[in-house]
């Protein structure tokens, strides 16, 4: 029996082994940034696991989320001008820019056009009103990997190993809070996410 073979992907996600593409991710990324990919991967196996979902597609797309995070902004002003995406992204930067715009990249360089594996890379930062268990698992390993620490983030572990839905809750409202108490401009894609999955409609009493 041969030692060490190559871990190959299925064909139908990306055409590389998992060293190919790590090496891919590690070539555009500091190392910290790139053992963060790493650690995402993993807790979004984790998450797979827990939820029935692939989990050799949610650690590929856990691998690749931050792919495009330390690109120029004139990269991606370029990409939503030549792309067609929504021009009021021009109003955000880098934080936003590098989940929703990173997956044009994501299609030019690496070649992948799995639309499950792009949309989750797209929807991992600002989140949408209907995500698929993949975008959530994403979304959520990038949140509680084991490296993160803020306050609230064990909550945030505990929550999201029981129920992803609650995870993302949390996680929405925590962001949303921490914008808000930056005085930052919330792209309106946030506050959509925010609203579908925390602010029900009639919750909050008028009185
Ligand atoms: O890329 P990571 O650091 O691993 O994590 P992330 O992709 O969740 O971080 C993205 C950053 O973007 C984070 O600092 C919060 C910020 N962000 C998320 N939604 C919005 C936003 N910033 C602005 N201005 N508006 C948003 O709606
Ligand atoms: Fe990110
Ligand atoms: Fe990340």
């Amino acid at each position: 029996m041969k030692q060490n073979q190559p871990i190959e992907f299925t064909e139908a996600l990306v055409p590389y082994t998992h060293a190919e593409l790590a090496a891919k991710v590690a070539e555009k990324l500091t190392d910290s940034r790139f053992q963060h990919c790493l650690r995402v991967e993993q807790t979004s196996r984790k998450l797979a696991a827990l939820n029935g979902v692939d989990q050799e597609l949610a650690g590929i797309t856990g691998l690749l989320h931050d792919y495009a995070k330390q690109r120029s902004d004139e990269t991606f002003i370029k990409l939503i001008k030549t792309r067609g995406l929504d021009p009021a992204l021009l109003n955000y930067g880098n934080g936003v820019w590098h989940g929703v715009v990173g997956a044009e990249l994501i299609k030019d360089e690496l070649r992948i056009y799995n639309e499950d594996i792009l949309n989750a890379v797209r929807l991992h930062t600002v989140g949408a009103p209907y995500m698929p268990k993949l975008a959530q698992i994403v979304f959520m390993a990038d949140f509680i990997e084991p490296k993160r620490d803020f306050p609230g983030v064990d909550e945030a572990r505990l929550v999201t190993r029981k129920s992803l839905a609650d995870g993302v809750r949390y996680q929405i409202q925590h962001t949303l809070t921490y914008l808000i108490s930056q005085g930052a401009p919330v792209y309106p894609q946030t506050l959509a996410t925010y609203n579908a999955w925390v602010g029900g409609v009639g919750t909050v009493p008028t009185k």
